[in-house]
């Protein structure tokens, strides 16, 4: 394992794709890696792509891969694929988009599929980002389809989320998800090319300034005029960039604009409140897995299954049933907590 470590550090592209394995597959290894990495992290720009089946993210994100590239900056792509366990067929089409960036020793791409990772994709996701982090590269890509929880998550996990919409798709503020300006940093109109983009523009516009008049918060702040950037008060104004991916028209503008965001987000303290925030919900998380586990360990499985009969029968209720439970886990110490 430490040679791993020592390989990952150094960016090797073998060994991050087997430690990235390794922790999707096992806690302990996950435990070893985070906790021998962690100090060399919380330099990359995570940054979040999401949006409807189709949009186009996969071919935006491989645009955005070449002009990272472009300006000399490493970039790591991780593709997150919640919606099609089955078959490869999704995550083939998108190597062969991403072919452009294969050869290249400064790009490193990593699908994740939902079945098969321990704790949920989630978790995998942000093992892989700690892990391409640590590897040292500045910018890493998630790729997510949005899809409910997952583009939540995947915005926590991220310090700018870019929401991709297409046109064609209704273009009424209604067909718009609900609560893509809860977790939009910047939104794109990809597919620019195609009829209808006008009006793609102009509905997600629309509703940037509706939420502007019902003081609609983002981030806790206040959004949002037309003209792009920090207003004098220091919030975010989320940008609307109309992009045609397959051919790599708005791309330089689109990078532009995740680059001011991060300048934003450093300037303003939301990087380090954000982070925060992401570390507040991963100590939560491990923490309840951790307490599930020492219960699991402490007490006998059918004094647990005795308690969860007495329960559905009526003769415990839920919260005695938890207070002893709790009273297996090392009660003296939890007298000083
Ligand atoms: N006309 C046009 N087509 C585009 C554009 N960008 C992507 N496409 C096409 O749209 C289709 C879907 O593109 P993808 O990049 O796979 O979209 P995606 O959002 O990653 O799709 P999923 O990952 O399956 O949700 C492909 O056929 C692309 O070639 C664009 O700017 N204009
Ligand atoms: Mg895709």
């Amino acid at each position: 394992m430490d040679d791993l470590l020592l390989q990952v550090r150094q960016g090797r592209p073998r060994a991050i794709a087997r430690l990235i394995t390794l922790v999707e597959n096992s806690e302990t290894a996950a435990e070893t890696a985070v906790t021998a990495l962690y100090s060399a992290t919380g330099q990359a720009h995570i940054i979040g792509i999401t949006g409807p089946p189709g949009s186009g993210k996969s071919t935006l994100v491989n645009e955005l891969a070449k002009e990272f590239r472009r300006q000399d900056r490493r970039v790591a792509i991780i593709a997150v694929d919640p919606s099609s366990p089955f078959t490869g067929g999704a995550l083939l089409g998108d190597r062969v988009r991403m072919r452009d960036l294969a050869g290249d020793t400064g790009i490193f791409i990593r699908s994740m599929a939902s079945r098969g990772s321990l704790g949920g994709l989630a978790e995998a996701t942000a093992g892989a980002v700690k892990i391409l982090d640590a590897a040292g590269f500045p910018v890493i890509l998630v790729e997510t389809v949005g899809a409910g929880q997952a583009e939540v998550d995947i915005a926590n996990a991220a310090h700018t989320t870019l929401v991709i919409e297409a046109p064609g798709m209704g273009d009424d503020i209604q067909t718009f998800k609900a609560g893509i300006l809860e977790i939009a940093d910047i939104l794109v109109v990809n597919k620019a090319d195609r009829p209808g983009a006008d009006r793609t523009i102009q509905a997600l516009e629309l509703m940037l300034h509706m939420g502007e008049g019902s003081a609609t918060r983002h981030h806790g702040r206040l959004l949002s005029t037309p003209d792009n950037g920090p207003t004098a008060d220091g919030a975010w104004q989320i940008p609307v960039q109309a992009t045609t991916a397959t051919q790599g028209k708005g791309i330089p503008e689109l990078v532009v604009d995740i680059q001011r965001h991060y300048a934003y987000l450093q300037a303003s303290g939301v990087w380090l409140e954000r982070e925060k925030e992401r570390s507040r919900r991963e100590l939560e998380r491990l923490l309840q897995a951790r307490l599930l586990r020492q219960l699991q360990v402490t007490v006998a499985p059918d004094r647990r299954e005795a308690l969860v009969t007495a329960v559905a029968a009526r003769e415990m209720d839920p919260y005695t049933a938890v207070t002893e439970l709790f009273a297996h886990l090392s009660p003296s110490k939890q007298a000083g907590a």
